[in-house]
Protein backbone atom coordinates (compact mmCIF):
# COMPACT_ATOMS: atom_id res chain seq x y z
CA UNK A 1 0.00 0.00 0.00
CA UNK A 2 2.80 2.42 0.58
CA UNK A 3 5.59 1.52 -1.26
CA UNK A 4 5.08 4.94 -3.50
CA UNK A 5 5.37 6.95 -0.47
CA UNK A 6 8.39 5.48 0.77
CA UNK A 7 9.66 5.42 -2.86
CA UNK A 8 9.02 9.04 -2.70
CA UNK A 9 10.62 9.67 0.64
CA UNK A 10 13.93 7.41 -0.48
CA UNK A 11 14.36 9.50 -3.75
CA UNK A 12 14.05 12.73 -1.60
CA UNK A 13 16.49 11.57 1.02
CA UNK A 14 19.06 10.57 -2.06
CA UNK A 15 18.75 14.15 -4.08
CA UNK A 16 19.50 15.83 -0.64
CA UNK A 17 22.52 14.05 -0.54
CA UNK A 18 21.77 11.48 1.71
CA UNK A 19 23.21 8.20 1.95
CA UNK A 20 22.38 5.20 4.38
CA UNK A 21 24.20 3.82 7.49
CA UNK A 22 24.11 0.50 8.90
CA UNK A 23 21.57 0.04 11.40
CA UNK A 24 22.62 -1.99 14.78
CA UNK A 25 23.26 -6.02 13.76
CA UNK A 26 19.75 -8.08 13.77
CA UNK A 27 17.66 -4.85 13.48
CA UNK A 28 17.34 -4.27 9.47
CA UNK A 29 15.25 -6.80 8.64
CA UNK A 30 12.83 -9.00 10.82
CA UNK A 31 10.36 -11.64 9.62
CA UNK A 32 7.55 -13.72 11.54
CA UNK A 33 6.84 -16.88 10.04
CA UNK A 34 3.67 -17.32 12.14
CA UNK A 35 2.77 -13.61 11.14
CA UNK A 36 3.73 -13.94 7.57
CA UNK A 37 5.42 -10.40 8.23
CA UNK A 38 8.27 -8.53 7.35
CA UNK A 39 9.84 -5.40 9.13
CA UNK A 40 12.57 -3.59 7.34
CA UNK A 41 14.46 -0.73 8.44
CA UNK A 42 16.90 2.12 7.11
CA UNK A 43 18.87 4.42 8.49
CA UNK A 44 20.19 7.80 6.87
CA UNK A 45 22.84 10.23 7.11
CA UNK A 46 21.46 13.18 5.49
CA UNK A 47 23.06 16.96 5.36
CA UNK A 48 21.65 19.04 8.16
CA UNK A 49 20.26 15.96 10.43
CA UNK A 50 21.53 14.00 13.13
CA UNK A 51 19.36 10.95 12.67
CA UNK A 52 16.69 10.06 9.92
CA UNK A 53 15.27 6.43 10.22
CA UNK A 54 12.54 4.92 7.82
CA UNK A 55 10.94 1.74 9.07
CA UNK A 56 8.10 -0.09 6.64
CA UNK A 57 6.24 -3.50 8.20
CA UNK A 58 4.39 -5.64 5.51
CA UNK A 59 1.93 -8.22 6.96
CA UNK A 60 -0.01 -8.24 3.92
CA UNK A 61 -4.00 -7.84 4.34
CA UNK A 62 -3.95 -7.72 8.16
CA UNK A 63 -1.43 -4.57 7.98
CA UNK A 64 1.02 -2.22 6.11
CA UNK A 65 2.77 0.57 7.99
CA UNK A 66 5.61 3.43 6.84
CA UNK A 67 7.05 4.90 9.52
CA UNK A 68 9.71 7.38 9.86
CA UNK A 69 11.46 10.26 11.70
CA UNK A 70 14.06 13.05 11.28
CA UNK A 71 15.91 14.62 13.79
CA UNK A 72 17.39 17.91 12.76
CA UNK A 73 21.28 18.79 14.09
CA UNK A 74 21.08 20.25 17.35
CA UNK A 75 21.92 23.94 15.66
CA UNK A 76 18.47 23.80 14.54
CA UNK A 77 15.54 23.99 16.61
CA UNK A 78 12.90 23.44 13.77
CA UNK A 79 10.34 20.61 14.83
CA UNK A 80 11.44 16.65 13.80
CA UNK A 81 9.51 15.09 10.61
CA UNK A 82 6.84 12.61 12.24
CA UNK A 83 5.37 9.89 9.87
CA UNK A 84 3.25 7.37 10.53
CA UNK A 85 0.82 5.21 8.29
CA UNK A 86 -1.50 2.23 8.86
CA UNK A 87 -3.58 0.80 6.14
CA UNK A 88 -5.64 -2.54 8.16
CA UNK A 89 -6.99 -3.74 4.38
CA UNK A 90 -8.69 -6.89 5.39
CA UNK A 91 -10.94 -4.15 7.34
CA UNK A 92 -10.45 -1.65 4.78
CA UNK A 93 -8.85 1.25 7.34
CA UNK A 94 -6.39 4.07 7.38
CA UNK A 95 -5.13 5.33 10.15
CA UNK A 96 -2.49 8.14 9.05
CA UNK A 97 -0.36 11.10 11.29
CA UNK A 98 1.73 13.27 9.59
CA UNK A 99 3.01 15.81 11.74
CA UNK A 100 6.00 18.77 12.13
CA UNK A 101 6.58 17.35 15.63
CA UNK A 102 7.21 20.64 17.24
CA UNK A 103 9.98 20.96 20.32
CA UNK A 104 8.05 23.79 22.22
CA UNK A 105 3.98 24.72 22.55
CA UNK A 106 4.57 28.60 22.41
CA UNK A 107 3.53 30.64 20.28
CA UNK A 108 6.75 32.56 18.88
CA UNK A 109 7.82 28.95 17.86
CA UNK A 110 4.33 27.67 16.06
CA UNK A 111 4.38 31.28 14.20
CA UNK A 112 7.88 30.50 13.08
CA UNK A 113 7.66 27.36 12.03
CA UNK A 114 4.00 26.64 10.94
CA UNK A 115 2.71 28.84 8.13
CA UNK A 116 3.80 26.27 5.35
CA UNK A 117 1.81 23.17 7.23
CA UNK A 118 -1.38 25.50 8.15
CA UNK A 119 -1.71 25.88 4.22
CA UNK A 120 -1.14 22.40 3.62
CA UNK A 121 -4.10 21.41 6.15
CA UNK A 122 -6.54 23.65 5.10
CA UNK A 123 -6.11 22.30 1.43
CA UNK A 124 -6.84 18.62 3.30
CA UNK A 125 -9.27 18.92 5.86
CA UNK A 126 -10.26 15.19 5.36
CA UNK A 127 -6.90 14.97 6.53
CA UNK A 128 -6.94 17.04 9.94
CA UNK A 129 -10.30 15.37 11.48
CA UNK A 130 -10.64 16.09 15.16
CA UNK A 131 -9.41 12.71 16.20
CA UNK A 132 -8.84 11.87 19.95
CA UNK A 133 -5.56 10.54 20.89
CA UNK A 134 -5.92 7.22 22.77
CA UNK A 135 -1.88 7.00 23.79
CA UNK A 136 0.04 9.81 23.21
CA UNK A 137 -1.28 13.42 24.70
CA UNK A 138 -1.71 16.13 21.96
CA UNK A 139 0.11 18.73 22.98
CA UNK A 140 3.27 17.36 23.40
CA UNK A 141 5.46 16.78 20.46
CA UNK A 142 2.27 17.10 18.44
CA UNK A 143 1.51 20.47 16.55
CA UNK A 144 -2.07 21.79 16.06
CA UNK A 145 -1.65 21.67 12.27
CA UNK A 146 -1.08 17.88 12.40
CA UNK A 147 -2.70 15.29 9.77
CA UNK A 148 -4.07 12.47 11.96
CA UNK A 149 -6.90 10.76 9.78
CA UNK A 150 -8.77 7.36 10.73
CA UNK A 151 -10.14 6.58 7.61
CA UNK A 152 -11.10 4.40 4.74
CA UNK A 153 -10.35 3.43 1.24
CA UNK A 154 -11.15 6.53 -0.05
CA UNK A 155 -8.51 8.93 1.70
CA UNK A 156 -5.88 6.55 1.84
CA UNK A 157 -6.26 6.20 -2.62
CA UNK A 158 -7.26 9.67 -3.13
CA UNK A 159 -6.39 12.27 -0.50
CA UNK A 160 -2.97 10.96 1.04
CA UNK A 161 -0.62 10.53 -1.89
CA UNK A 162 -1.35 14.36 -2.64
CA UNK A 163 -1.15 15.19 0.68
CA UNK A 164 2.03 12.78 1.37
CA UNK A 165 4.19 14.62 -1.20
CA UNK A 166 3.30 18.26 -0.36
CA UNK A 167 3.75 17.29 2.96
CA UNK A 168 7.28 16.39 2.29
CA UNK A 169 7.95 19.55 -0.14
CA UNK A 170 7.00 21.59 2.61
CA UNK A 171 9.26 20.22 4.97
CA UNK A 172 12.23 20.19 2.37
CA UNK A 173 11.53 23.77 2.36
CA UNK A 174 12.03 24.24 6.48
CA UNK A 175 15.11 22.40 5.86
CA UNK A 176 16.68 24.29 2.75
CA UNK A 177 15.73 27.29 4.91
CA UNK A 178 17.59 26.49 7.88
CA UNK A 179 20.97 28.02 7.05
CA UNK A 180 19.27 31.57 6.98
CA UNK A 181 17.77 31.61 9.99
CA UNK A 182 18.98 31.70 13.32
CA UNK A 183 17.58 29.26 16.19
CA UNK A 184 15.85 30.44 19.51
CA UNK A 185 16.72 27.56 21.33
CA UNK A 186 20.27 26.93 22.27
CA UNK A 187 21.39 23.71 20.58
CA UNK A 188 21.88 22.05 24.24
CA UNK A 189 18.19 22.77 25.18
CA UNK A 190 17.36 21.86 21.66
CA UNK A 191 19.39 18.20 22.52
CA UNK A 192 17.99 17.49 25.50
CA UNK A 193 14.20 18.16 24.08
CA UNK A 194 15.11 15.60 21.13
CA UNK A 195 16.25 13.34 23.49
CA UNK A 196 12.58 14.01 25.42
CA UNK A 197 11.38 13.14 22.35
CA UNK A 198 12.76 9.65 22.56
CA UNK A 199 12.46 8.81 26.42
CA UNK A 200 8.27 9.98 25.55
CA UNK A 201 7.71 8.08 22.14
CA UNK A 202 9.13 4.88 23.73
CA UNK A 203 6.96 4.89 26.85
CA UNK A 204 3.92 5.67 24.87
CA UNK A 205 4.53 4.52 21.36
CA UNK A 206 1.18 2.07 20.68
CA UNK A 207 2.87 -0.21 18.31
CA UNK A 208 5.15 -2.28 21.00
CA UNK A 209 2.64 -4.77 21.56
CA UNK A 210 2.31 -5.35 17.83
CA UNK A 211 6.00 -5.46 17.51
CA UNK A 212 6.24 -8.33 19.97
CA UNK A 213 3.43 -9.92 18.59
CA UNK A 214 5.05 -10.27 15.17
CA UNK A 215 8.75 -10.38 16.12
CA UNK A 216 8.85 -11.69 20.08
CA UNK A 217 9.20 -9.63 22.95
CA UNK A 218 13.22 -9.48 23.01
CA UNK A 219 13.64 -8.40 19.56
CA UNK A 220 11.06 -5.86 19.71
CA UNK A 221 12.58 -4.10 23.61
CA UNK A 222 15.73 -3.52 21.18
CA UNK A 223 14.26 -1.76 18.30
CA UNK A 224 12.40 -0.02 20.54
CA UNK A 225 15.51 1.07 22.44
CA UNK A 226 17.74 1.06 20.11
CA UNK A 227 16.56 1.67 17.10
CA UNK A 228 13.62 3.38 17.13
CA UNK A 229 13.89 6.00 20.55
CA UNK A 230 17.81 5.41 20.80
CA UNK A 231 17.90 8.33 23.57
CA UNK A 232 15.32 6.52 25.51
CA UNK A 233 17.86 3.65 26.25
CA UNK A 234 18.87 3.20 29.96
CA UNK A 235 22.76 4.45 30.57
CA UNK A 236 24.71 1.40 31.11
CA UNK A 237 25.81 1.71 34.92
C1 LIG B 1 -1.00 5.18 16.33
N1 LIG B 1 0.89 3.78 15.40
C2 LIG B 1 -0.33 3.96 16.01
C3 LIG B 1 -0.87 2.67 16.28
C4 LIG B 1 0.05 1.74 15.83
C5 LIG B 1 1.13 2.45 15.28
C6 LIG B 1 -0.09 0.22 15.85
C7 LIG B 1 -2.22 2.39 16.93
C8 LIG B 1 -3.26 2.36 15.86
C9 LIG B 1 -4.51 3.09 16.25
O1 LIG B 1 -4.45 4.04 17.05
O2 LIG B 1 -5.57 2.74 15.70
C10 LIG B 1 2.25 1.83 14.63
N2 LIG B 1 4.11 3.21 15.39
C11 LIG B 1 3.58 2.19 14.68
C12 LIG B 1 4.67 1.50 14.05
C13 LIG B 1 5.81 2.16 14.40
C14 LIG B 1 5.46 3.18 15.26
C15 LIG B 1 4.54 0.30 13.22
O3 LIG B 1 6.30 3.92 15.79
C16 LIG B 1 7.23 1.95 14.08
C17 LIG B 1 7.67 1.37 13.02
N3 LIG B 1 3.66 7.62 15.62
C18 LIG B 1 4.94 7.64 15.21
C19 LIG B 1 5.25 8.92 14.69
C20 LIG B 1 4.12 9.69 14.81
C21 LIG B 1 3.10 8.84 15.37
C22 LIG B 1 6.57 9.31 14.14
O4 LIG B 1 5.71 6.69 15.30
C23 LIG B 1 3.97 11.09 14.42
C24 LIG B 1 3.58 11.48 13.26
C25 LIG B 1 1.78 9.19 15.61
N4 LIG B 1 0.66 6.98 15.82
C26 LIG B 1 0.73 8.31 15.98
C27 LIG B 1 -0.50 8.74 16.59
C28 LIG B 1 -1.27 7.62 16.78
C29 LIG B 1 -0.52 6.50 16.30
C30 LIG B 1 -0.84 10.18 16.93
C31 LIG B 1 -2.62 7.52 17.43
C32 LIG B 1 -2.33 7.17 18.87
C33 LIG B 1 -3.33 7.69 19.85
O5 LIG B 1 -4.53 7.56 19.61
O6 LIG B 1 -2.86 8.22 20.90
Amino acid sequence: MFDPFLQELTSKLQQSGGHLLPTPEGLAECRSLKRQSVIRSWLWQVPGFRRWRVTSLDAGDSLQVLNSVAYPEFSNDQPLLGIDLLWFGTRGKLVAVLDFQPLLQDQEYLDRYYQGLKELVSRHPDLHGAEAMRSFDPHQYFSPWLLFCRGGAEQAQESLPGAFTAFLGCYWQLSSEASHRTSVITPKRVQSLQEAYDVYSAERDPAHGLFTSHFGKAWSDRFLHEFLFPASQQPSP
